[in-house]
């Protein structure tokens, strides 16, 4: 059962890669529908030898679609969700528009597939950096549950965007002619330097990105209580995120157990070379599918911690392969129907 496919967002970071994986995975399609802005509106991207057309979406983009990928943020979202789950589509979305919705699903496929399956025509890919984490920890909570989840993030300019990601270069460059940065999109330069996520403050001084990894690692979890804080820190790397995490369980977690555990994780690789002190790097998961796990060590201050490192694609797992993953299986599971849409 072969599938009208659109792609919101589809000259973007995300919306690019959401392509190649289509491709790449050979998704089962009839038909692609490239969406992005009027500024877009009359440029091609290649698919299987094709050059498909850009479009500017409009209130007909969607009509004869059975299943959305968007990715050109929340209010975009916001607006063209609703009118595509009206004409029948399914619709993914990548933006932090509708995670927290009760009614919605948020779906990382390795630890919670079976959420999926309540969809009322829409289903919400998570944030990039609390994927990686979710891929990587979840394993461990299974067999023995997390009491608490310290995290401190080093995440990419690519969690920006693309051209976000142009503006690092262009500021390295501009560094390393002897000129003063320029800081466009981001609020100050990065190139060679970092600083705490930009997201909004709220009045508890946690940012929008830290709050996201508390409340969607709870929702995806399925435990509301969990407790979980972070720290958000933009890094000058170009793509992948990378992340420091500390989790405290009620017993202590055997560390060869828990290498064992990841060893065997579904979306895990295990990176480390403790002769060689090679672990992973963001460089490493650029490209790559899976979250890179490595340092698993106790806790020297706490009997029942443990100490683990990641990095991960946050523009594929993070974002991309997230979403095609999660259409994957609602086509197993034979979920992409508008009669579910609509009859919700
Ligand atoms: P466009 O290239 O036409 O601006 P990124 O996350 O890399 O910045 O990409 C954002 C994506 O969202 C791009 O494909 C962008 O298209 C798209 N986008 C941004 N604003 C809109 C909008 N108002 N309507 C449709 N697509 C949009
Ligand atoms: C970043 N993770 O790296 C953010 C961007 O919730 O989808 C993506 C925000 C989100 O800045």
């Amino acid at each position: 059962h072969p599938y009208r496919v659109a792609i919101l967002g589809a000259t973007g970071a995300v919306g690019t890669e959401l392509l190649e994986l289509l491709e790449q995975r050979d998704f089962p399609l009839v038909s692609l529908k490239l969406l992005a802005s009027a500024r877009s509106a009359g440029q091609t991207l290649s698919f299987k030898g094709d050059h498909l057309p850009v479009e500017a979406v409009d209130e007909k983009s969607f009509k004869n679609i059975d299943l959305v990928l968007a990715s050109a943020g929340g209010s975009v979202s916001k607006t063209w969700a609703p009118t595509a789950i009206a004409s029948g589509a399914v619709v993914i979305d990548n933006s932090s528009a509708f995670r927290m919705d009760p009614t919605v699903p948020l779906v990382v496929p390795e630890v919670n597939p079976q959420a999926a399956a309540a969809h009322r025509g829409l289903i919400a890919n998570p944030n990039c950096t609390t994927i990686l984490m979710a891929v990587a920890v979840y394993p461990l909570h299974q067999v023995q549950p997390i009491r608490r989840i310290v995290a401190a993030t080093y995440q990419s300019a690519s969690g920006a965007g693309a051209r976000a990601m142009e503006e690092v270069k262009t500021q390295a460059q501009a560094i390393l002619q002897g000129q003063t940065p320029v800081a466009e999109l981001f609020p100050y330069p990065l190139a060679f330097n970092l600083f705490p996520h930009n997201s909004a403050l709220n009045e508890q001084g946690y940012c929008e990105e830290e709050m996201k990894m508390i409340n969607e690692t709870r929702k995806i979890f399925e435990a509301p209580t969990l407790r979980v804080t972070a720290t958000c820190v933009r890094v000058p790397v170009l793509r992948a995120h990378s992340e420091a995490i500390n989790l405290e369980f009620d017993q202590p977690f055997d560390v060869a157990q828990a290498r064992s555990i990841l060893n065997n994780a579904p979306g895990v690789t295990l990176v480390e070379d403790w002769q060689a002190n090679y672990f992973p790097m963001p460089i490493d998961a650029s490209g790559k599918d899976d979250v890179l796990v490595g340092r698993i060590r106790q806790d020297l201050s706490h009997p029942t911690g443990l100490e683990l490192w990641l990095c991960g694609d946050q523009i594929r797992k993070g974002a991309a392969l997230n979403a095609v993953q999660i259409a994957e299986l609602l086509a197993q599971q034979n979920l992409i129907q508008p009669s579910i849409a609509l009859a919700n």
